[in-house]
């Protein structure tokens, strides 16, 4: 190690540290970031960061850049069924599907990712028909075909910055930003979650902010890597 400089040394002892109190942990449960990041939780539940799906791309300065791959996000390209398959394969069902989309109770999108569905829905239909007729009119002043399509709009209509059911309410009168949100709401299979987190009547009621805490915690010990089989990023989106 002689060309170990000291900073690299600290970033070096700071992983090897981190990576046994992973091997020790040997999966995620509340409380496991407590000792090395002790906001960890906390920061994790105040900003319900965003899942993003990540391709490595060569950059010129050494490091890798994680570009996102719209081929991979299930909106884009998937029907609800090979979804369905895609979290049945990792021991996620249904609801867990459902609950996690809930993570968009947080948060923006920009224009360019759904304003196909205001005007240039499919090669025989306009705009997207499971838009809400009254909400159609507003998202298309706010993300004209032709305007800045990297402008944002709330996820969550009305509530984009509070964590609550509000989403869920949201799908059901047509007021989904993106597509694959509101399909949630018009497939059959997804439907009746919906309602539940929805509480409407006659269906038994789910706790969203419950539902949700058990199905991240489930998503998070999918391939849980230990030892020093894993990295923890200072930049999540690029291999220093
Ligand atoms: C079914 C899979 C999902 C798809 C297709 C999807 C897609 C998207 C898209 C297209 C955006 C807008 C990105 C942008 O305009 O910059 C977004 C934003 C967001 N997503 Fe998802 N998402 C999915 C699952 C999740 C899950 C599971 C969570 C959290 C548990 C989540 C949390 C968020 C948050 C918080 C934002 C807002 C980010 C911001 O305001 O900058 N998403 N998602
Ligand atoms: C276009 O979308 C409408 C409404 O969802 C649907 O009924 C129709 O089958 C679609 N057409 C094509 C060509 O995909
Ligand atoms: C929906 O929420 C209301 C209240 O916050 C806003 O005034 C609207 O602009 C918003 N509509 C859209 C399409 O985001």
């Amino acid at each position: 190690m002689k060309s170990c400089i000291p900073k690299i040394c600290i970033i070096f002892f700071l992983l090897l540290a981190m990576t046994t109190t992973l091997a020790l942990g040997q999966g995620t449960r509340a409380g496991f970031y407590s000792r090395t990041c002790a906001r960890a939780e906390s920061i994790v539940q105040s900003t319900t960061g965003g899942v993003t799906w990540v391709v490595p791309t060569g950059r010129r300065d050494g490091r890798v850049s994680l570009a996102s791959d719209t081929s991979s996000l299930p909106g884009f390209t998937d029907s609800m069924e090979v979804q369905k398959q895609k979290f049945a394969a990792k021991g996620l069902n249904t609801q867990d599907l459902v609950t996690l989309v809930g993570g968009h109770t947080i948060g923006t999108s920009a224009c360019q990712f759904f304003r196909y569905r205001l005007n240039n829905f499919n090669s025989t239909t306009a705009a997207d028909p499971s838009i809400n007729s009254a909400f159609l009119p507003q998202l298309q002043s706010l993300c004209p075909a032709t305007g800045d399509g990297t402008k944002r709009v709330g996820l969550d209509n009305g509530s984009e910055n509070k964590f609550d059911a509000s989403f869920y309410s949201n799908l059901g009168n047509g007021r989904g930003i993106l597509e694959s949100d509101q399909k949630l709401w018009t497939d059959a299979s997804t439907k009746p979650f919906v309602q539940r987190f929805m509480g409407i009547r006659g269906l038994a009621g789910l706790s969203f902010n419950i539902e949700f805490g058990k199905s991240m915690v489930k998503m998070s010990n999918i391939g849980v890597k230990t030892g020093t089989n894993g990295e923890i990023r200072k930049v999540c989106s690029a291999i220093i």
